[in-house]
């Protein structure tokens, strides 16, 4: 198949109606020594985006666009945790299991924290997230129509998985929608390259991607 060529997000958005959604940025995916690495994935490739991320939440809050964060993270009790979520790999490592950095997934526990650098400010609402797509069992909707958003940029980990989900949430309910395709990161390259280019093909079907320097210009 021949690849994607990203196109040029195609039109001027209005600073605010448009939001940026910094996607489960948070240590036990993306530091050394947490979950993510316990499971034997290379994190540096996620550690590698903090920088970029970083950048783009500048450059949002410098401009007026709303930022809102979220967690995957689970309540203590795991009520909010189906058994086809938690019944999944080896059972030390599984959901609520202790981790190296406190219990996995599990809101309020040192892992489920965002990293040091992207931390939200107080005025930045921080979605807590059971499942893989933000729109899932959370208000964002609500607080993002309430904001009268329409346009939303996204970044994050990992790209298949909680980023493309969300992106894909969006859509259906209305929202357009750009990935920046150098602050997000997937443990899996091949992975990562693939929805690129699958949320690009057919004229932008779940939206566009772009790297953080055309969005930079374009504003
Ligand atoms: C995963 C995520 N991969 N944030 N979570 O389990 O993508």
């Amino acid at each position: 198949m021949p690849e994607v060529a990203a196109q040029p997000y195609p039109y001027r958005f209005e600073r605010r109606s448009t939001a940026l959604i910094v996607i489960d940025m948070q240590r036990d995916f993306v530091e050394p020594g947490g979950f993510g690495e316990a499971l034997g994935n290379d994190v540096a490739r996620l550690g590698a985006i903090v920088p970029t991320v970083r950048a783009l939440l500048d450059w949002a809050r410098g401009h007026g666009i709303s930022v809102l964060h979220t967690r995957e993270g689970h309540r203590p009790d795991l009520a909010d945790c189906p058994p086809a979520k938690l019944n999944r790999g080896e059972p030390s490592m599984r959901i609520g299991a202790k981790g190296p950095m406190g219990r996995i997934l599990v809101d309020g526990e040192p892992g489920n924290d965002i990293v040091a650098e992207l931390a939200p400010l107080d005025v930045e609402p921080v979605i807590v997230k059971p499942g893989k797509g933000a729109f899932w069992a959370t208000p964002l909707d609500e607080m993002l129509r309430w904001r009268g958003v329409t346009h939303l940029i996204f970044a994050g980990v990992t790209t298949e998985v909680c980023v493309q989900t969300t992106m894909r949430e969006a859509n259906d309910r209305g929202y357009d929608c750009l990935l920046v395709d150098d602050a997000t990161e997937s443990y899996f390259p091949a992975f990562k390259q693939a929805t690129l280019e699958m949320v690009r093909a057919q004229g932008a079907i779940v939206g566009w991607t772009a790297p953080f320097a055309a969005l930079r210009a374009a504003l």
